[in-house]
């Protein structure tokens, strides 16, 4: 009942004649409804300003990501719709130089062969004609190869992110941002500061997490990294959190070191929390173009990759690897990262990216 309704209510009872009364009930039906309207349109301006504030995140992150990727799409678009200028009609030859476009726009070999192939078959079959029909063409195929995106699987409570990816990557980076988009969604989550490699990377690690108002566990520098995730683990039961988050060191360069190292987090986290859902995002710097689609290669071997984290869109023509990862690794991009700061991350949209580059 409503504060209105409370005193016609209290009004009620207090021995008034019963004309009054009646008058009092009448009022109170009218009150209460009042209230009630009041109470719905206080609640649906909050939920227009949740979704107003959700949306102009949306939005700003959507300008950022096409801010970013104006590279990739000069880099990529822009050499096609040059090319098509110099071509009269659909033909091998124009075949050949959109492949030399592709290829240096690290869409990466492979898939550009099957771009092309595709290509190949549409003008075969009729269905591409002319050269207006190119682009759109290549929309499509793009699109499809690019496919669905795929969210985090978090199941359980508490599910596990472990974050790995060389140094500079933006694992500590990212792990803030996610770690506050999870907050914003009301999870709580705890952090290991498992790159126990260099005392710096646990102090950015800190200060990131109090950034995204996080708690977070640590050791020494040179710690064992499997014991900073045992202990996060014990921190994560006691609190009931949701999610735990395992920053990594990514020495690749002793690839049995990080292999060892990452098969006993593995164990700890089998051992300390079975059946728990679990990702491993593989960070990579978009920047080093088909470099990181090799560490890619490399990392799949160490460790069972479930998702992407491709860090510095912003300001790379090298966008065209995301492409080149899902056609040669079939793991999929789960966060674009356009910059440093806490929002300048998001879930990865198969569609908003392709409208990105197209558009
Ligand atoms: N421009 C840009 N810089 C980024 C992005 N993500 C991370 N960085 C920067 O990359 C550098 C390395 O990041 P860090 O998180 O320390 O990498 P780590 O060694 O993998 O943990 C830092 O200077 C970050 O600010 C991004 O999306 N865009
Ligand atoms: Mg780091």
């Amino acid at each position: 009942m409503g504060f209105l309704a409370k005193m016609f209510d209290k009004n009620k009872k207090s021995g008034q004649d019963e004309s009054v009364d009646t008058k009092a009930v009448d009022i109170t039906d009218e009150a209460q409804e009042e209230t009630a309207e009041a109470e719905k349109t206080v609640d649906t301006a909050a939920k227009v300003a949740e979704a107003e504030e959700d949306t102009t995140t949306k939005q700003s992150f959507w300008k950022r990501l096409r801010g970013g990727l104006s590279k990739t799409k000069n880099a990529l678009l822009g050499s096609v719709d040059e090319m098509l200028k110099a071509f009269v009609k659909v033909d091998e030859d124009m075949l050949e130089e959109l492949e030399e476009i592709l290829i240096s726009a690290d869409v990466g070999m492979a898939a550009t062969e099957a771009i092309i192939e595709e290509l190949r078959d549409r003008i075969k079959d009729g269905r591409l004609k002319e050269k207006e029909q190119v682009m759109d063409a290549l929309r499509e195929i793009l699109t499809e190869m690019i496919g669905e995106s795929q969210p985090l699987t978090l199941d359980t409570k508490p599910s596990v992110i472990l974050v790995i990816g060389v140094n500079g990557a933006g694992k500590t980076t990212s792990i803030g941002k996610i770690s506050k988009r999870l907050k914003l969604q009301g999870k709580s989550v705890v952090v290991a500061a498992a790159d126990t490699f260099r005392a710096a990377a646990i102090d950015q690690l800190g200060v990131w997490c109090e950034r995204a108002d996080v708690d977070m566990i640590k050791q020494s520098e040179g710690s064992d990294p499997a014991a900073v995730v045992f202990d996060a683990i014990a921190a994560v039961k006691k609190k009931g959190a949701d999610v735990l988050i395992i920053d990594t060191a990514g020495r690749l360069q002793n690839k049995k070191n990080l292999m060892n190292e990452l098969a006993k987090i593995d164990r700890v986290i089998d051992r300390e929390l079975p059946g728990a859902s679990r990702e491993t995002l593989l960070v990579l710097d978009a920047t080093t173009g088909q470099n990181a689609v090799s560490q890619a290669k490399e990392f799949s071997n160490a460790a069972n990759i479930t998702g992407i984290t491709l860090n510095k869109l912003d300001g790379t023509a090298k966008g065209g690897i995301v492409i080149s990862i899902k056609k040669e690794l079939g793991i999929p991009v789960k966060f674009v990262g356009v910059g440093e700061k806490i929002d300048d991350m998001q879930e990865f949209d198969a569609a908003d990216f392709v409208s990105a580059l197209f558009e």
